[in-house]
């Protein structure tokens, strides 16, 4: 059987790219293998954050992971914080990646492009280290992801295919698995920019009202070309608009260009907008209804143990194989 394994990072509410780019990608492989959803806490203080806003993002992304439909009895979620063993197999495995290609992660450099030298913390250098132990952790076959996390994927098998031939077949190979569409949204005020739920120009957060997301959408970032087809070089916004539109319905671009051959912008974001609401709308009722269930914290509890279990068997493995003393 397959596993998949993917993350959130607690950084602050959760964005509509986060529902399509992730957590939607997640309900669809649900029965497809064995899935491991945790939340990366110890990922999230790799910049400042408020430890009250740190506990409450924790629980709601755990609480829109079940909303979203995942079934917790076919999928395993847990705070990494809480699994020792990531932290563990981190300090271990920050040996084979270097500080060239660490330097050159995408991620790294956007984040701390404006930030003063002195006061850029060791841990936002060293997140690819944590989270390829995070993958290889559990024998990861899938990592599925959005965009912006391939890189880190990446990274993730050079250190294997280093560590396996210093070793041996010791770490299984995993790949990144990302949307055919959706996998990138942008902000809707500035379309070349991916929404991003740490930098809220143009988001729209799963817990928006309802009113308020129809009119983020309505006063979408478009051009004046007034036609809608796709072409993300030259018609951003609208191709925006149109994937939003396609990941939520379905509808592949030229059923929605044909669906919206000579009418107006106007009438394309009112439908755009109308699906998101109707689809954030029930995700709110199934959210409120799972924060008073209770179901957090069991299904948490469930997913530390199922996690553990795994995660204490490969750490034991990677200490044999690289020499660290075993007294049993
Ligand atoms: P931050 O702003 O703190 O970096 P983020 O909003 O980019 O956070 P992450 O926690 O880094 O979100 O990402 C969680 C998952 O959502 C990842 O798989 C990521 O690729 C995906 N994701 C995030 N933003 C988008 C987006 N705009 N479009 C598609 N997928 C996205
Ligand atoms: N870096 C990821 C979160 C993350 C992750 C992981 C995703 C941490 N560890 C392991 C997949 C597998 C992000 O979404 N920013």
């Amino acid at each position: 059987m397959k596993r998949y394994l993917s993350a959130i990072k607690p950084t602050g509410k959760l964005t509509l790219g986060n529902y399509i780019g992730a957590i939607k990608q997640f309900v669809t492989l649900m029965n497809d293998g064995d899935m491991i959803l945790f939340v990366a806490d110890l990922h999230s203080l790799t910049l400042p954050i408020n430890p009250e806003e740190l506990r409450n993002n924790s629980r709601n992304i755990v609480a829109y992971y079940l909303a979203a439909g995942l079934d917790p009895k076919k999928v395993h979620v847990f705070l990494q914080s809480e699994v020792h063993e990531h932290s563990e197999l981190a300090i271990i495995l920050q040996n084979y990646l270097y500080m060239g290609e660490l330097s050159r992660m995408t991620q790294f450099k956007d984040k701390t492009q404006k930030m003063n030298n002195e006061a850029i913390g060791l841990g936002i250098f060293t997140y690819p280290v944590l989270m390829a132990a995070d993958i290889v952790l559990y024998d990861t076959d899938y990592v599925p992801v959005g965009e912006d996390q391939v890189q880190h994927v990446e990274i993730t098998r050079d250190l294997v295919h280093r560590f396996n031939k210093r070793y041996g077949d010791i770490l299984k190979m995993p790949r990144a698995l990302i949307r055919q569409s959706g996998a990138r949204i942008m902000s809707l005020s500035d379309p070349i920019k991916k929404m991003s739920k740490s930098d809220p120009k143009g988001d729209i957060f799963l817990d928006d009202d309802l009113k308020t997301i129809h009119k983020k959408i309505m006063s979408a970032v478009t051009d004046m070309d007034c036609r809608v087809c796709y072409d993300e070089t030259n018609k951003p916004g609208i191709s925006n608009l149109m994937t939003i539109y396609s990941a939520l319905t379905n509808k592949s671009f030229e059923e929605i260009e044909k669906e919206f051959q000579g009418k107006m912008y106007g009438e394309f974001k009112k439908e755009v907008a109308k699906v998101v609401v109707d689809e954030i709308a029930c995700l709110q009722t199934k959210y409120q209804e799972i924060l008073a269930s209770g179901l957090v914290d069991k299904v948490l509890k469930e997913g530390k143990e199922y996690a553990s279990t795994i995660a204490e068997k490969t750490l034991k493995r990677v200490q044999n194989a690289i020499g660290l003393y075993r007294y049993e």
